[in-house]
């Protein structure tokens, strides 16, 4: 049983009153012309949300990795697409506080904090479950790097969105995954860094998605994170926040098309009597509540143990990700067939978490990469 602090409750309640007001009714517009919703993410920086996970040094409000699931579960409640964003925005905040040197911190995390947005770029067109395939190269060349290559699918990258990018590329071929691999932090306008194609995608619509192209773009040793070969090491324990925040998502997720469910089975009459009458689909609403449950609690402990520094993280981030990605699909699926007909129709939010939940089970490794991940660490005991 999890108690939260004060300040835990009082961002779940914030960012849950303001996801009310101010993202549902918008979520549905959002979906359907598919663009970014600039005015909401200027809103949630200026409530301290794009900067949460900062600390107050760097101008960001310092809360900690239970108040972060909260706040992303609360807003994809509402709109998934908006979660993606902050999900994002936020891990990549955590890998530079985690790996950038002082410099970086200055001045990517004061940016962070004002609403300027990260991306993370690791997956290449032959690199997606095998991440350790990537081709993007970075050379060096007196006191700079070469970086080149394509990365695709990168998150909060589009025509207008994206401010800097953690990007892996290769240093060393023969190392590989073990080495040969070096992260860099890199500024949008840095010469030969330029946008390719901008994705159209079946769910999270207002999320930006596109390719990030790479022709010579020459960046100071400066914007090495870490030391050169750490690269994969700071991709992998990143994804370890980043698969919690995705936990995050599925939750909100599943909450939401479970509360829409639920309304819609009170509301329908069939037969004479409301169609929750029914045992049946009492059943249904059984399994929905119980797993959306076991999957919030499953990412408030990852979440803890990541807070904590706790050796099994990686296994338990896979776990949360892997079982609330999956819960999210079952409980809108089923929620959509609660409502019928009406469920496949657009004039009901069902219709659109259900596209959007299919992503969860992909983006951040796939179900089965987490539990090669899980098994892996359960085997080494
Ligand atoms: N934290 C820190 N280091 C890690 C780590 C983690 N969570 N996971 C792996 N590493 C390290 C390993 O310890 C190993 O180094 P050492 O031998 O020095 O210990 C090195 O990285 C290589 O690890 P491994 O042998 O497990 O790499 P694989 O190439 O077999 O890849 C998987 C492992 C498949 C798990 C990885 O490629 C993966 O997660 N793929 C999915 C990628 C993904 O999520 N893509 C979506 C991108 S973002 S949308």
């Amino acid at each position: 049983m999890f108690t939260f602090t004060e300040d835990q409750m009082s961002i779940r309640d914030m960012v849950r009153e303001f996801a009310e007001k101010e993202i549902r009714p918008k979520a549905d517009e959002v979906d359907k012309t598919g663009r970014f919703p600039l005015e909401t993410i200027t809103a949630l920086t200026e409530m301290g949300i794009m900067g949460l996970n900062i600390p107050e040094e760097y101008g960001g409000a310092g809360m900690d990795e239970i108040c972060k699931v909260l706040a992303i579960s609360e807003i994809s409640r509402c709109c998934a697409s908006t979660a993606e964003i902050v999900a994002v925005h936020l891990l990549v905040n955590d890998i530079i506080l985690r790996n950038g040197s002082e410099e970086q911190k200055q001045q990517f995390l004061s940016a962070a904090v004002e609403g300027k947005l990260g991306a993370f770029c690791l997956t290449e067109p032959g690199a997606g479950s095998d991440a350790g395939g990537l081709k993007t190269k970075a050379v060096k060349d007196g006191d700079h790097f070469i970086l080149s290559g394509t990365k695709c699918f990168i998150s909060n990258f589009g025509p207008e969105e994206g401010h800097h990018f953690v990007i892996i590329a290769l240093t060393d071929v023969e190392k590989g995954t073990r080495g040969g691999m070096t992260a860099f932090l890199v500024q949008r306008d840095t010469p030969g860094l330029s946008l390719g194609k901008t994705e159209e995608k079946m769910g999270m619509r207002g999320a930006a998605v596109s390719e990030l192209v790479l022709e010579d773009c020459r960046v100071p040793e400066s914007a090495v994170m870490g030391q050169v070969g750490d690269g994969f090491k700071i991709a992998m324990s990143g994804l370890d926040g980043g698969r919690i925040g995705i936990a995050a998502q599925s939750v909100g997720l599943a909450q939401g098309a479970l509360e829409e469910g639920v309304k819609y089975a009170k509301e329908r009459i069939q037969f004479g009597k409301p169609i929750s009458a029914n045992q049946g689909l009492q059943w249904y609403i059984a399994d929905m509540s119980t797993r959306t449950e076991c999957a919030r609690l499953l990412m408030l402990e990852a979440a803890s143990k990541r807070q904590n520094g706790e050796g099994d993280v990686s296994q338990y981030a896979s776990m949360a990700k892997y079982y609330a990605a999956e819960t999210a699909t079952y409980v809108c699926d089923l929620a959509l067939q609660l409502h019928g007909g009406y469920g496949y129709m657009k004039d009901y939010p069902i219709e659109r978490m259900y596209r959007d939940a299919r992503i969860l089970r992909i983006y951040e490794g796939t179900s089965e990469i987490q539990k090669i991940v899980i098994a892996k660490q359960v085997l080494r005991g």
